[in-house]
């Protein structure tokens, strides 16, 4: 078939084709048949998951993979003399995403279609999604990072629809991409864009002009929100995201026969975080255009809402100004007050108000009380948000309240990008596992076998050395892959605490100065964005690229250490980096993570974690024992009392402990001010003496001890390798097959 393809489009052969030539043809066929295996007929009731983010990332292997013709296409183009993954190389990964929400999202809609659920997701298209990172003197840089322009997944299609704001109306236009299901049905990603969108705004970087929501709208992924018309594009954005959801929901409903008054019959919403929120009230108002009361509209729209929780930290639950809304769409203002009147009459509680004293709205609240299901995304998580966070609404809507523990799907982190380890598990328990990842646990009969676990440890080997090369081609760096590779990749931010990663590097840094060299080199590697309006994240990013500096031109010490932080960490990325890791930091101040799932990844791939009791951690450490994990760390109960009661006082930390000022103080040594600059070393010094938010130096001495626990026991190979072994066979439950099997079960209740 693509041979076929291939002579309509080149009037020529495989053989003869460029690599371009055969992507372009590659993805035609792909779509095509993604196309056919949509279903015509479709079941009554319809998942929609919308969501702000979804970063799917490269999509051509996860399609073969997923449409069955993996081997054969590979083996086509092997005969051919072509490679597929240098194929592969050629597509560029849409960034429509953060991180972890986003992915999930991504992982999400793989399992839906994978377990044959009727489910689409909706969100926005973004021209440019999350900025490109570069690093320039040491400093974190941010680009446009286009996506769009050559061939890409995006399918045009016909829905239009009109999303009125105030003063102006915008008119829109769906674009869909294909997400095929492993062996199984094929949904779609439905993302909005706007039809008078202009790209030549974005000037230097990504600067563009804010105000001029008719022609930016869907350029960016969470455009700056640090001034007012940042905070106005997103509310912008958001309400462009659900009002066009909430035509195209209705619309497809009443085709499928619904009057509206049945619309819980047709329709079930997932509201991912709080940033689809305003569907709710979009929701109310366009049933009564229809003519339905009041009312009746609130009841049926709470029966078709449900909503989760990714986040616990207090500035990223959204609260918009009730001016910002009037001033965006005032049609929707009087829905929410009513909303927040029927709340006040109600409960006397005024924590659980839609609208504060200060006028702001909590759009988490609306989904709260307008929602029939609220679920947290890990247990501690949900726990936290029942006993903590959001304790006045458990107390009156106990019944509502759910955990649902993240997870990832295999197809994309063990199939996709781990092929040798893929072939180990299916070599070793057959390839049922594939459909019911509860059966990696078979693996553990194998945990006194030596021969295997020798094995095991060459296909870590293996993958280490591609790394290497990959990493030495894509961005010229240079690996030793004979050292441990230590790995922390995720967003930057203070509560995941690779401030606190940075401190052990210079720990490290001074013993091996005063001759306590390590038994093995130790490489360790980051990989983050920091939001480019967060000061504090792009100052520790300065800091480990200064260390990275620092210790390459030391040669006393580069030998022996080694720090790596890579640029742009992205989905394509973290499919290199997962494989190869050998220590997976997971060390989050307790009580902040809400799950992680890279933690999951990394596990999956015979990583062995080092972390704090937090997020889905608590889970991973159960299911493998603690001595397959290291922990560290104040637990989550105490962290939060030391909170309550305000109790941490970090300059104590600093003061009293000589050790702790001498690593604190190495950042403003002459050493670093050499190679960095002083602004940002002495506000990061500062910061982490007179505030530390978030408990670096509380935890400090604990993680260099098990740190250096853990480079030890990786020497004993064998017990090492029985570690990995463990991690990957318990790794089944974090499938997002159960994940998304238990939203079925528990919330949304589909026809599999
Ligand atoms: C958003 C923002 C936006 C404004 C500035 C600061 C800030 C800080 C954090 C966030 C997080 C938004 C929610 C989120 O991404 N949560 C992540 O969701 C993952 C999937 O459930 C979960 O694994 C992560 O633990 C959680 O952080």
């Amino acid at each position: 078939m693509l041979e076929e393809i291939v002579k309509k489009n080149y009037q020529k052969g495989l053989r003869e084709c460029t690599n371009e030539e055969i992507y372009q043809s590659l993805m035609e066929m792909v779509k095509g048949l993604a196309e056919k295996r949509v279903k015509k007929e479709p079941e009554k009731r319809k998942l929609y998951y919308i969501s702000a983010e979804f970063l799917i990332g490269r999509l051509m292997i996860n399609n073969l993979i997923n449409l069955g013709i993996y081997d054969e296409i590979k083996h086509q183009l092997e005969e051919n003399g072509k490679s597929l993954s240098e194929i592969e190389e050629l597509e560029i990964e849409p960034s429509l995403g953060n991180g972890g929400l986003g992915r999930l999202a991504a992982c999400f809609l793989d399992s839906i279609a994978s377990l044959g659920l009727q489910g689409d997701g909706i969100g926005l298209n973004y021209h440019y999604g999350l900025f490109k990172q570069e690093f320039v003197d040491n400093q974190q840089t941010e680009l446009s990072n286009p996506w769009i322009e050559n061939s890409n997944w995006l399918i045009r299609r016909e829905n239009s629809y009109d999303v009125p704001c105030k003063g102006f109306t915008m008119k829109s236009q769906l674009y869909d991409i294909a997400v095929t299901g492993y062996d199984n049905r094929v949904n779609h990603l439905h993302l909005f864009d706007l039809d008078s969108i202009d790209e030549s705004i974005v000037k230097v970087g990504i600067s563009f002009d804010k105000e001029d929501i008719q022609r930016n709208l869907t350029l960016f992924l969470y455009p700056d929100d640090s001034d007012k018309n940042g905070e106005l594009l997103r509310i912008y954005q958001q309400y462009f995201m659900v009002c066009n959801a909430a035509q195209l929901i209705m619309e497809e409903c009443r085709e499928r026969g619904s009057n509206l008054y049945d619309l819980f019959e047709y329709a079930v919403i997932q509201i991912n975080d709080t940033h689809p929120t305003l569907i709710i009230p979009e929701l109310i108002h366009r049933l009564m255009k229809e003519g339905i009361g009041l009312e009746e509209a609130i009841t049926i729209v709470s029966k078709i809402c449900v909503y989760t929780n990714h986040t616990i930290l207090a500035e990223a639950l959204e609260k918009w100004p009730l001016s910002y809304l009037k001033k965006v769409v005032p049609h929707l203002v009087p829905i929410i007050k009513i909303l927040d009147e029927k709340v006040r009459d109600r409960y006397k509680d005024s924590h659980t108000y839609i609208i504060d004293s200060k006028r702001r709205v909590h759009m988490a609240h609306i989904d709260i009380h307008y929602c029939y299901s609220v679920n947290g995304v890990a247990h501690l998580h949900t726990e936290i948000l029942k006993t903590n966070e959001l304790e006045a609404f458990f107390r009156i809507y106990p019944e509502k309240f759910n955990n649902k523990t993240n997870g990832i799907t295999f197809r994309r982190w063990l199939l996709s990008c781990n092929e040798p380890l893929t072939e180990f598990i299916n070599g070793q328990i057959g390839d049922k596992y594939l459909k019911d990842a509860f059966e990696l646990e078979n693996l553990l009969n194998l945990k006194g076998n030596v021969p295997v676990l020798e094995e095991l440890l060459e296909i870590k080997q293996k993958s280490k050395t591609a790394l290497k090369d990959y990493l030495y081609k894509a961005q010229g760096i240079e690996l030793n892959d004979q050292s441990i590779y230590d790995i922390q990749i995720k967003r930057l931010h203070e509560y995941k605490r690779q401030q606190m990663n940075a401190l052990y590097i210079i720990y490290k840094y001074l013993e091996i100065k005063k001759g306590a060299r390590p038994e093995r080199p130790i490489t360790i590697i980051f990989g983050a964005k920091a939001a480019p309006a967060y000061i504090l994240a792009k100052d520790i990013i300065h800091l480990i690229l200064c260390l990275q500096e620092l210790i390459q031109n030391d040669s006393e010490v580069s030998p022996y250490l080694k720090v790596v932080m890579v640029e742009n960490y992205n989905v394509t990325l973290a499919e290199k980096l997962i494989p190869a890791c050998d220590v997976s930091e997971q060390i989050s101040l307790a009580s902040k993570e809400a799950s992680g799932t890279g933690n999951m990844k990394l596990m999956l791939n015979g990583a062995v974690t080092l972390g704090t009791l937090d997020g889905a951690n608590v889970e991973i450490a159960q299911l493998v024992g603690m001595e397959n994990i290291y922990i560290f760390g104040e637990s989550s109960e105490k962290v939060m009392k030391h909170y309550k009661k305000k109790d941490y006082i970090a300059k104590d930390y600093y003061e009293k402990d000589k050790k702790i000022k001498e690593l604190v103080d190495f950042i403003v040594s002459d050493k670093l001010l050499a190679i960095g600059q002083e602004e940002n070393l002495k506000r990061l010094h500062r910061e982490l003496i007179e505030k530390d938010w978030f408990m670096t130096l509380l935890d400090l001495n604990e993680y260099i001890e098990v740190k250096e626990q853990v480079f030890k026991s990786y020497e004993n190979r064998i017990s090492w390798a029985r570690k990995m072994l463990v991690n990957i066979s318990k790794a089944g439950y974090f499938s997002s097959d159960r994940t998304i099997s238990e939203y079925n079960e528990d919330i949304w209740q589909l026809q599999m």
